[in-house]
């Protein structure tokens, strides 16, 4: 037990000799993952403009095919309630089509925290059960320990009788032995629309009266998000919030 830990001793370090987090957003292909660390950039890039370095990025496979992936990297906000003056955190989306399987593993690898995000449109049920089920498969044995996850059940615009009900999902949660019962499962569900908060944000940042939400640097007030947009951020800032949690505590426990 040592009694000064500094960040390098508690995160990874990345290229540019700054520690890092790394986020990865999973599942169903054409669920909304894109969408979702796109309304996530511009967010950062209204209310941060300075914390944000890059965003798509391409990898070989392991069989040399070159494949792309959203990555974005940001600064920590401020206030997320742990003072480290300057962390990133990279927010992955991994391609959802089935040929892509080798990608997904990879994208895995080194992951501090998942977010996987469900499609409740009707038809894709299938789709939803067989990406949690690989991504089980992959993680299972970390999952909500070593590796801290969220839910995401995005597209709640569409109309009832167009979605799965929310309830079917943490059904689905504790078969996979996620979850004990559906209170726990619900703990860690949330409830997005990516193509809302996207109109909403536009529609905001295009308003007549913008300048009334900007702080004295042009930047977006914290306070200024439409609820929708709130949504969309909150599981990349509640798992961020997780992951530094949990490396603290087992950096001080080991
Ligand atoms: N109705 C609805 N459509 C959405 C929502 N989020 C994304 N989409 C649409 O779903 C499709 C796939 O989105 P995308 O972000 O590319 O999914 P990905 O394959 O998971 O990256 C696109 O046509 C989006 O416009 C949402 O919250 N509601
Ligand atoms: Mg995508």
């Amino acid at each position: 037990m040592s009694s000064k830990l500094t960040i390098t001793d508690i995160f990874k370090i990345d290229g540019s000799g700054i520690p890092y987090l790394k986020i990865v957003i999973y599942g169903p292909s054409l669920g909304g993952k894109t969408s979702m660390i796109t309304v996530y950039n511009v967010l950062r890039k209204v209310e941060d403009p300075e914390t944000i370095y890059s965003s798509l990025k391409k990898i070989d496979d392991p069989s040399g095919r070159t494949i792309f992936y959203d990555q974005s990297t940001f600064e920590l906000p401020k206030g997320q309630g742990v003072s480290v003056p300057k962390l990133r955190y990279q927010v992955w989306t991994v391609a959802g089509q089935k040929r892509h399987y080798i990608q997904r593993k990879v994208v895995l690898e080194g992951a501090d925290g998942l977010i996987f995000l469900f499609d409740p449109t009707k038809n894709m049920w299938e789709d939803n059960v067989e990406s949690l089920t690989e991504l089980i498969s992959l993680k299972g044995e970390t999952l909500g320990k070593s590796l801290p996850y969220l839910i995401v059940l995005n597209k709640m615009d569409l109309p009832p009788e167009e979605r799965t009900p929310t309830d079917k999902f943490l059904d689905l949660l504790i078969e996979k032995g996620l979850s004990n019962n559906k209170g726990d499962a619900y703990m860690r569900v949330i409830e997005t629309s990516c193509l809302q908060a996207r109109n909403e944000l536009m529609t905001l940042l295009r308003s007549p009266d913008i300048k009334t939400k900007l702080d004295e640097y042009g930047r977006l007030k914290k306070g200024a998000r439409p609820l929708s947009v709130q949504k969309v951020a909150q599981p990349i800032e509640q798992i961020t919030r997780e992951i530094v949690i949990h490396i603290v505590k087992s950096a001080k426990g080991s």
